[in-house]
C-alpha cells in the first residue's frame, strides 16, 4: 500500500492519536491549555512523524477528515476532563486547523459540530492557525476568524514570525494569541538577533493587546528571560513533552 492509502484506512479506523502539550502561565508556573498533537503509530512501521503525514495529509485532502476528527477528538477529551478531573476546569484546548481546511473545508460548521456534540463550551477552545493559512484568502479568513469568534473560540497565529505575510493582517483579523516560534526561542540566550526577534514579537503582541506562546522552551533560563520580557505562556519540553490522554490525568494530579 501506499502511505496515501494506509493514511485515509488509519483514518477510518481511527487508529490516529492526539498528544497534549501543557502550555503553562509563566508568571505562576501553573497549567492553563494543552495543545493537541495529532500521532500515528502505524501496526507494522511504528510511529510516523506527523511532519511526514500532516504535510502528506494537505497534499492529499486527507487533512479534512483528520482536521474534522482532531477538532472531534479533543473537544471530547476536555469536556471528558472537566468532568472527571477537577484541576482541568480552566484548562483550554488548542487544535491546529491547516490552511486547506481554511480554503476548502466549512470550519466554522467543523467547530460548531464540534462544540456541540461534546458539550465544550467555545471559550476553552482555541484554533492556532499558521501566517500561511491567512494570506491566501485574506477576505475569506476574515470572515471566518470572525464567526469562529462568534462561537467564543480562541485564534492563535503559530510559529509567528517564520511566515511570508505582512503585518497588516494582525489589525485587521480577530487574533487572541501570538505563538513565538521555537526557533526563536532556541537561540534567544545566545544569539543577539533571536533575543531581539522574540522581543519585537512580545511587544508587538503587548500593544495589540494580544497574548503571547513562546513555544519550545527547554531551559529554565529561558522561561525566566520570557517571563521579564512579558510573555505570558511558555511550552516546551522544560514543563512536558506531549502527553497522552492516558498520562495526562497523572500529570495533572501532580503540577
Ligand atoms: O509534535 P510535532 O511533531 O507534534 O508536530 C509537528 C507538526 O505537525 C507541527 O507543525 C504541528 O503543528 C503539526 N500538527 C500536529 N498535529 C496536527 C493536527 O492535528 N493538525 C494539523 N493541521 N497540524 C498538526
Ligand atoms: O508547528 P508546531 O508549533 O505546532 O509544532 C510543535 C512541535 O514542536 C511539535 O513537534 C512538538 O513535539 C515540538 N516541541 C514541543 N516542545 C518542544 C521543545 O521544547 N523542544 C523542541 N525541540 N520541540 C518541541
Ligand atoms: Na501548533
Ligand atoms: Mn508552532
Amino acid at each position: 500500500f501506499t502511505l496515501e492509502t494506509e493514511l485515509r484506512q488509519a483514518i477510518e479506523r481511527d487508529e490516529l492519536t492526539l498528544s497534549y502539550q501543557p502550555m503553562i502561565e509563566l508568571k505562576t508556573g501553573r497549567i492553563r491549555a494543552v495543545e493537541a498533537l495529532a500521532r500515528w503509530n502505524h501496526p507494522e512501521r511504528g510511529p510516523i512523524s506527523p511532519s511526514e503525514f500532516i504535510p502528506l495529509a494537505e497534499e492529499t485532502g486527507l487533512i479534512l477528515p483528520l482536521g474534522r476528527w482532531a477538532l472531534n477528538t479533543a473537544c471530547q477529551q476536555l469536556a471528558e476532563w472537566h468532568r472527571t478531573i477537577s484541576a482541568a476546569s480552566r484548562i483550554q484546548m488548542s487544535v491546529n486547523v491547516s490552511g486547506i481546511q481554511l480554503a476548502r473545508d466549512d470550519v466554522v460548521e467543523a467547530v460548531r459540530e464540534a462544540l456541540a456534540g461534546s458539550g465544550l463550551p467555545g471559550e476553552h477552545l482555541k484554533i492556532e492557525l499558521t501566517e500561511s493559512a491567512i494570506i491566501d484568502n485574506p477576505e475569506r479568513t476574515k470572515r471566518v476568524l470572525e464567526a469562529l469568534k462568534g462561537l467564543d473560540a480562541q485564534i492563535a497565529m503559530d510559529d509567528f514570525g517564520t511566515g511570508y505575510s505582512s503585518l497588516a493582517y494582525l489589525q485587521r483579523l480577530p487574533i487572541d494569541v501570538l505563538k513565538v516560534d521555537h526557533s526563536f526561542v532556541k537561540g534567544m540566550l545566545e544569539e543577539e538577533d533571536s533575543f531581539e526577534i522574540v522581543n519585537a514579537i512580545i511587544s508587538l503582541a503587548r500593544s495589540l493587546m494580544m497574548d503571547t506562546v513562546a513555544e519550545g522552551i527547554e531551559r529554565p533560563e529561558q522561561a525566566a528571560r520570557l517571563r521579564t520580557m512579558g510573555c505570558v505562556y511558555g511550552q516546551g519540553y522544560l514543563y512536558a513533552r506531549p502527553l497522552s490522554a492516558a498520562d495526562f490525568p497523572a500529570y495533572l494530579e501532580n503540577c
